[in-house]
């Protein structure tokens, strides 16, 4: 077996509320998903990585888990997800499992238990407090907007909730809730699945006391990332989770860790210290806003791409494995937020493609991602689902928050923008559902869908396919070391990746001009040949300039 087959790998992420309607009530479910697996496998993907399919009431669409060895009635039966995984091996594809461990629902029995009374045996399996002066235990905000408190009417106590008030957080320092984690673990790996992603997981270790956090500006809540977000002692836990249940080299891990700088992400993903095989860095998530929150806009710039994914393509080299993606279920559409969703969008979702897969690490596609699929702009709330949106909507307008300015924010940043149906063809809901869908669908499914996709070899799925080959025909694309070039440059980002006597040039141009660039840095690469592009003309480097969007990866062999 080789050990290291999530090197090589592509994984898609699945949303399974959005992606395929096998029975025509307008949710997604695991048949929908077998039902386009031979679609997967002919993309090119390795792996797949579903997100949570557990019983849930659906507060966060899965993310609040109420039997953890259950699967949600919405999506079939434990009979239809054995079915998911022996259809997937049969076609040589792997299957990951999302595990959400940092908090549970609040429709959880271990939480039933733990509110029911001050000396029940599952009390401490979650984080209880008095309040203070009649108000919550301390100042911090949720990350869903609001206080990170719930008071709960039985004991007359609160809990706390760094997501929604339906997600109540687990209390790590307690033993007991470890060792059942560690066995809910172990139980899936025993089904034979071949990894996890594991949800939020920089955000289990507390700050000791859960003191207020400083409120210069007065506000009713605070960020509190400092209270809760990858704090000291938190490798203690994932040391012993990894000698529990990941010291197991048939599985693959990545770690979602908002909070994690390079230098730290050696603790987290060193071949040898690591405790995962991965993890999902945020940095470049997080360029086009404030510091303050994620919903205050800021204009992203080119420059600070460059430096942050350079950071963690150097930082990592010969130690630790990026995982590169620049879309999932939290984040809105990368060609509306990175390219451009109108004259140049097929272009542009091109460009992007070449753009993050050919770096160093294993490269995500998210559903939808690989036909372009672009954000949605809604005009009422009633459309949103989402409960980070939801809440943000009432908290903001208490913050005093005109509505005008809440919508602007959700529609470039809301993570509805990535759970819309999938658009398969140009029937009806995009032929996600026979049915009603569960949320709005885009209204571009007409000009933007698979079927019209397959059918035209200058696709975006086609550009998607060719890339997949190229990392199977390769090496270098997977294991060469990366160089950014061209770095003063406003415009265009350029790399190589070098292997052997082997050497890779990708140049991307991320504006809608025509822009030309110095040839001076790019002489060794003369004589290269052009290996992919998304402009019919082929080029040689010469000629430049490129032209708007446009992607060239010229390849060279000593
Ligand atoms: O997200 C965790 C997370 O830490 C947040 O950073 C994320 O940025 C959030 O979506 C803010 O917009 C994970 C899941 O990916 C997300 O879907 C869940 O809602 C969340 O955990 C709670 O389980
Ligand atoms: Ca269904």
């Amino acid at each position: 077996m080789n050990q290291q087959w999530w090197k090589e790998s592509i994984v898609y992420q699945i949303y399974p509320r959005s992606y395929m309607d096998s029975n025509g009530d307008g949710i997604g479910d695991l048949q929908g998903i077998i039902s386009k697996l031979d679609y997967l496998k002919e993309l090119g993907i390795d792996v797949i990585w579903l997100s949570p399919v557990y019983q849930s009431p659906n507060d966060d669409n899965g993310y609040d888990i109420s039997d953890y060895k259950k699967i949600m009635d919405d999506f079939g039966t434990m009979a239809d997800w054995e079915a998911l995984l022996s259809e997937c091996h049969k076609r040589g594809l792997k299957l990951i499992m999302d595990l959400v461990i940092n908090h549970t629902s609040d429709e959880h029995p271990w939480f039933i238990e733990s509110r029911s009374s001050k000396d029940n045996p599952y009390r401490d399996y979650y984080i209880w407090r008095e309040g203070k002066d009649g108000k919550e235990p301390n100042n911090w905000e949720s990350i869903f907007n609001g206080s990170a408190w719930k008071y709960d009417e039985p004991t007359g106590e609160y809990y706390l909730h760094l997501f929604s008030a339906k997600q109540p957080d687990l209390n790590w320092e307690n033993e007991a809730v470890r060792k059942q984690l560690y066995e809910i673990v172990q139980w899936w790996i025993d089904k034979g699945i071949d990894g996890f992603r594991v949800d939020a997981i920089t955000h289990i270790k507390k700050e000791k006391g859960l003191k207020d956090l400083p409120n210069p500006q007065q506000k009713r809540y605070v960020p509190s990332w400092d209270g809760h977000l990858n704090r000291p002692g938190i490798q203690t836990f994932l040391q012993e989770m990894k000698e529990a249940v990941f010291l197991n080299d048939a599985i693959m891990t990545v770690g979602e860790t908002p909070g994690v700088s390079p230098e730290g992400a050696r603790e987290y993903v060193d071949a040898v210290e690591g405790k995962f095989n991965m993890v999902f860095q945020f940095e470049h998530m997080g360029l086009d806003q404030t510091e303050e929150s994620k919903w205050d806009l800021a204009p992203w710039k080119l420059r600070d791409l460059k430096e942050v994914l350079t950071k963690w393509q150097k930082g990592l080299e010969g130690s630790g494995w990026n995982s590169l993606y620049l879309e999932n279920h939290d984040q809105p559409r990368s060609v509306s937020r990175f390219g451009d969703d109108g004259v140049y969008h097929v272009k542009s979702a091109k460009m992007l493609a070449a753009f993050y897969q050919l770096m160093q690490g294993t490269p995500y596609v998210y559903q939808g991602q690989e036909i372009g699929m672009t954000n949605v702009q809604f005009t009422s709330i009633d459309d949103y689902r989402d409960v980070e949106i939801l809440n943000l909507y009432r908290e903001a307008q208490l913050d005093g928050k005109s509505v005008e300015e809440i919508m602007t924010s959700i529609h470039a940043k809301g993570r509805d923008n990535a759970r819309t149906p999938m658009q398969w063809d140009d029937s009806a809901h995009g032929g996600f559902t026979t049915g009603t869908p569960w949320m709005k669908g885009n209204a571009n499914y007409p000009e933007i869908n698979v079927a019209a996709q397959l059918q035209d070899p200058e696709s975006i799925l086609h550009f998607y396919k060719k890339l997949h080959q190229l990392r199977k025909e390769h090496a270098l694309i997977v294991h060469g070391t990366y160089d950014l070039l061209l770095e003063n440059d406003d415009h265009i980002y350029a790399y190589s990746r070098t292997w052997n006597e082997e050497q890779l040039l990708v140049l991307c141009n991320f504006t809608d001009q025509e822009v030309s660039f110095d040839l001076e840095e790019l002489q060794h690469m003369r004589e290269a040949t052009l290996l992919l592009a998304n402009d019919d003309a082929p080029k040689t480097l010469d000629q430049t300039p490129l032209s708007a969007y446009e992607v060239r990866v010229y390849y060279k062999k000593k």
